[in-house]
């Protein structure tokens, strides 16, 4: 499993295994970083790497292990 995998789950709030921009807000916001939604659509589409809008586990990882 994944090193990442418990941070994932943390923000993963609906448990359907993919980050949503409504989840990445949220956690934004616990983070008290808060972000708009517009925000949060654009961080995703720089490590959506398949397009389809949401952030998978693979997707996560990647982020985490590039910054
Ligand atoms: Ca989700
Ligand atoms: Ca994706």
């Amino acid at each position: 499993m994944s090193e990442y995998a418990a941070t994932f789950e943390l923000i993963d709030a609906d448990k359907d295994g993919r980050i949503s921009a409504d989840e990445l807000v949220r956690l934004m916001a616990v983070l008290d970083e808060p972000l708009t939604i517009d925000g949060a659509r654009g961080a995703i589409s720089k490590v959506d790497a398949d397009g389809d809008g949401l952030i998978d586990l693979d997707e996560f990882s990647t982020w985490l292990r590039g910054r």
